[in-house]
């Protein structure tokens, strides 16, 4: 057991030792007034890290200041955090698409072993245990906020025909679908014990933004900007469980269509640039602040080296093939949401680097190298594996590993493919190379550690790392719910998406 008093006095200038706790001034809250944050030294009687979860939508590899990719990205608490923790240059999501890569974040196992392959298999099944039951059975106070898209949507007509409604032949509407039904795949059912969930200005919350605890979930109204919601939710649940050892997961539903932004975030960036990328950068700037704001919280409380934090995008930015500036920005669908992928290849959908490399960042101050530029991949079923690993619950049944020893180890070599499958699309990632197939019409092999990357095939001068990459990807994808590599013509979304983003058509 470990009880730590008094460990920030030297930020503190003595006065801790008069005080325990102190009202200051700190980080703007969300209505850019100065928000009023207790400072106290938390007492903390459990030796195991908090772990918080920051997971972005549809947020490219290129929006990420630190990156030195854009010039005109403001990401300035995200830079912050990169330069006292790691930053991965080869960090992975496990699909290109909302769903199944985070049904791989809450489970840390490949979505393909429990069948959410695609948007279309919500909702995330009840048989598949989560990380945050694991951690609340693990004695966690466990929380989550924002954009959760494993519950039954208008998509779950597969689980109705095949699940719920065996044999059904009429068309499923989530209308009559029974609320109590509904419930039970909400994450307040699924290990999160305080959830403020939603996605525009209606909430399903179990607490409310004063800290409040309500004596059952209902529904909050709060028509402000979306993610500084989330930001607000997120602050509070930290207030709520400083004394407690926490995993909060905070799933911001930006910079993804409908672009949303307020003048204070718009008026960071000039206006002679596409509307649609104005309010992208807004949008994540807003989120940058959500991330300032959490880091205060925890420094604050003295839990900044208490607490592991990671940092992730769901899959990279569409583009809709030619980035076009579609007005009004509110306009959804399969149009651009304003982030870039560069310098990676392609757009959400795809399983080329644009649509599964991501800015991915984790910090935990004292316990790991700080502003390292991580150069070995890493998925994001490893924040899971690691946050497993450090809350002593078992992790045989994980598909990630814990980094922390790589990490603090320059020299630990992680020897392991990466694969995905994706609607006709299947890859393996492997040292410097990845295996790219799209059903039956094309067939890659690049180098990832070249210049070219994904702009030269390889494959015809390789044949042996080739075979030996299929091969390997043939025998993960035979474990999987639905097995094997898809050897069929791709649809006509993924066929037209490589058609434009691939002038190589690698047959
Ligand atoms: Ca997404």
């Amino acid at each position: 057991m470990v009880i730590r008093q008094l460990k920030g006095c030297g930020r503190m200038a003595g006065m801790c030792l008069a005080v325990g706790m102190v009202l200051v001034a700190c980080s703007q809250s969300s209505n850019d007034k100065p928000e009023e944050v207790v400072q106290e030294d938390v007492i903390r009687t459990d030796s195991r890290p908090n772990i918080i979860f920051i997971f972005t939508d549809d947020h490219g590899y290129a929006d990420l200041g630190a990156q030195g990719v854009v010039d005109d990205i403001k990401t300035p608490h995200l830079d912050a955090m990169a330069a006292e923790g790691v930053r991965m240059l080869d960090g992975y999501v496990t699909a290109p698409q909302c769903t199944p890569s985070r049904a791989a974040l809450m489970s840390g196992r490949y979505q393909q072993r429990f069948g959410v392959d695609d948007n279309a298999y919500t909702p995330f099944p009840l048989s598949q245990a989560t990380l945050a039951e694991r951690l609340s059975e693990a004695g966690y106070k466990t929380g989550m906020v924002g954009k959760w898209h494993l519950e039954i949507d208008g998509n779950s007509a597969i689980w109705y025909r095949e699940e719920y409604a065996p044999g059904a032949t009429d068309t499923f509407d989530t209308q009559r679908i029974p609320k109590a039904e509904k419930v039970k795949y909400y994450p307040d059912r699924r290990g999160f014990q305080d959830i403020f969930f939603g996605y525009a200005d209606r909430y399903r919350a179990t607490f409310d933004l004063s800290g409040k605890s309500f004596s059952s979930a209902r529904t909050v109204r709060d028509k402000r900007f979306r993610v500084d919601v989330t930001s607000d939710a997120a602050v509070t649940f930290i207030d709520r469980h400083r004394r407690d050892p926490f995993f909060l997961y905070v799933a911001y539903y930006a910079p993804h269509v409908p672009l949303e932004a307020t003048d204070e975030y718009l008026s960071r960036f000039p206006e002679d640039m596409p509307e649609r990328r104005r309010y992208g950068l807004a949008m994540l700037a807003a989120i940058d602040d959500g991330v300032g704001r959490i880091m205060a919280r925890l420094r604050n409380y003295g839990l900044d080296d208490d607490t592991i934090v990671f940092f992730i995008s769901d899959n990279g930015a569409p583009l809709a093939k030619s980035k076009e500036d579609v007005l009004p920005v509110s306009t959804g669908g399969f149009v651009w949401d304003g982030s870039l992928n560069e310098p990676w290849l392609g757009e959400k959908g795809m399983l080329s680097e644009g649509a599964i490399r991501v800015p991915y960042v984790v910090s935990w101050p004292g316990h790991l190298p700080a502003g390292l530029a991580y150069s070995q991949p890493v998925t994001s079923l490893d924040a899971p594996a690691t946050a497993a690993a450090l809350a002593q619950i078992d992790t045989s049944d994980l598909d990630g590993v814990n980094l922390i020893p790589y990490l603090n180890d320059a020299n630990k070599v992680m020897d392991r493919a990466l694969y995905w499958r994706f609607w006709r699309q299947s890859a393996v990632r492997q040292g410097p190379w990845k295996y790219l197939r799209v059903g039956n019409q094309r067939e890659y092999l690049f180098d990832l550690e070249s210049e070219q990357h994904e702009n030269e095939n390889l494959l015809a001068q390789n044949p042996d790392v080739a075979a030996r990459l299929r091969q390997s990807l043939t025998t993960w994808a035979e474990t999987l719910k639905l097995p094997g590599v898809p050897i069929v013509a791709p649809g006509v979304t993924e066929r037209d998406l490589y058609d434009f983003h691939f002038t190589d058509d690698g047959s």
